[in-house]
């Protein structure tokens, strides 16, 4: 049954995880068996992530690239294939985000989240999509968030962005299905990771952020998620166990979207 879930052999391109949830996602990706490339920005947090895969004994092989840029994409993943082979699994997970009320926000800031978010996943998949065509099948994974669903005050272009990565994975399952590639999404809860961590600060008299406590009476785990959770669920929609799973989004929130809340 194990089987299932292996990646002996699997080449895996996982975005911007040079730390956080990316990171934890290409370990486990890695330990399920997988050849491990990554890219992120720039070259400090690189040479840390190139010593933090090392310490977990991964060899994973480091880009640095811009995902919104094509012409960096098109060539990373050339290399990749040149170097380790075609691209069987492809995690689309650098993102940012800006909370910054909407009637505030400039077109500019708007945009940059868009292309991280929305277009750079457009970008990545087209460019692995030809080889796992070549190859005969293929594993998309799109990082969604619980904006892909709901919304909330500040945070109104990653919303767009995650509301339409999460029809960017249905509409890439229903174009390319029948050369046997699945595009599903991951839809965190509220992870602990350095983009959420002005949500956690603690306050000035040494007491948690009121954010920090809103979140953890909204999820019914009762606890932020961490980026170990995500494990399971990557190599999961990364294997053969999920071969007729295609543009599903699988939701890791300790519960948040089934939950109404506790009454005040
Ligand atoms: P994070 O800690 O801020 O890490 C983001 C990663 O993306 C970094 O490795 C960063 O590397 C990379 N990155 C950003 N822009 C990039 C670009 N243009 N090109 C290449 N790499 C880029 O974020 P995280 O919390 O781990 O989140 C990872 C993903 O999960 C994001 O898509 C996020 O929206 C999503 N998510 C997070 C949560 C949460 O609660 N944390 C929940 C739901 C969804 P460099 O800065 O070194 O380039
Ligand atoms: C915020 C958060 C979120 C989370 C995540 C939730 O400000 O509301 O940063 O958007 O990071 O995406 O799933």
């Amino acid at each position: 049954m194990l089987n299932q879930f292996s990646l002996e052999g699997k080449v895996a391109l996982v975005t911007g995880a040079a730390y956080g949830i990316g990171f934890a996602m290409a370990e486990a990706l890695a330990n399920a068996g997988a050849k491990i490339a990554f890219n992120c920005r720039g070259q400090e947090h690189m040479d840390t992530a190139l010593k933090a895969y090392a310490e977990k004994g991964i060899d994973a092989k480091g880009y640095i690239c811009d995902v919104t840029d094509e012409e960096q994409v098109q060539k990373m993943v050339a290399d990749i294939e040149h170097t380790l082979g075609v691209v069987d699994i492809l995690v689309n997970n650098a993102g940012i985000i800006k909370r910054i009320p909407m009637h505030e926000m400039s077109a500019d800031e708007f945009r940059q989240v868009v292309d991280i978010d929305l277009n750079a996943p457009f970008i990545v998949s087209k460019a692995v999509i030809p080889g796992m065509i070549k190859k005969g099948h293929g594993k998309i994974i799109n990082i969604c968030s619980m904006m892909s669903e709901l919304g909330r005050e500040t945070v109104s272009a990653y919303a767009a962005a995650k509301g339409g990565l999460k029809m960017l994975t249905k509409n890439i399952a229903s174009e390319y299905g029948e050369y046997n590639i699945q595009c599903n999404g991951i839809g965190p809860g509220y992870i602990a990771t350095p983009q959420t961590a002005p949500l956690r600060e603690l306050q000035a008299d040494g007491s948690k952020h009121p954010f920090d406590r809103f979140i953890v009476g909204k999820t019914p785990a009762a606890r932020w998620g961490t980026p170990e959770d995500l494990m399971g669920p990557v190599v999961f929609l990364a294997s053969d166990a999920s071969n007729f799973v295609n543009g599903h989004i699988l939701y890791v929130d300790g519960g948040i979207l089934a939950y109404i809340g506790k009454q005040p």
